[in-house]
């Protein structure tokens, strides 16, 4: 079996009531590029999801990032292929789209908004309800 982790990259909102997500809208294949996730990528040979994910997102998001416990869901991809993600946040640098069309900061609203339209990354919509519940809390 090999991982894809992904990060749910998270911020106090600038209002300060509650908090939010930086969501990445992919730029390929064509089946999903349009659609907004969550920032990462797969692990390489002999790496853990913590160390793949602050690689993925220091050359996706130029930044660095601290990793923080993993989300409660795996999400199968294909037989041999599972999507992890775990919370960030971001040490270093201001997230820029290296590889991505565009990024977004989103709080809880905007997220189930954007669930709601399907305009996210299928496999990623398995987060939404903890996601929310996380946004809402802070
Ligand atoms: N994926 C997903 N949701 C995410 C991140 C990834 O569903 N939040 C899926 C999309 C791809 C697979 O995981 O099917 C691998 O993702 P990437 O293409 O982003 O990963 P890499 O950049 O490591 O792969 P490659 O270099 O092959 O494009």
């Amino acid at each position: 079996m090999r991982f894809v982790v992904a990060g749910a990259v998270i911020r106090p909102a600038p209002s300060g009531a509650g908090a939010e997500l930086l969501l990445a809208q992919r730029s390929y294949p064509a089946d999903v590029a349009g659609l907004w996730e969550l920032p990462g990528g797969k692990l390489a040979p002999g790496e853990t999801a913590e160390q793949a994910l602050v690689r993925e997102l220091a050359e996706e998001l130029a930044v660095t990032v601290a990793v923080g416990a993993a989300l409660s869901e795996q999400v199968p991809l294909r037989a041999d292929l599972t999507l992890v993600a775990h919370w960030a946040r971001v040490l270093d640098g201001v997230p820029r789209a290296v590889e991505h069309h565009g990024l977004t900061w989103v709080d809880a609203d905007r997220l189930a908004a954007m669930a709601e339209s399907g305009v996210l990354v299928p496999a990623d919509t398995a987060w939404v309800p903890e996601l929310l519940t996380y946004l809402r809390r802070q």
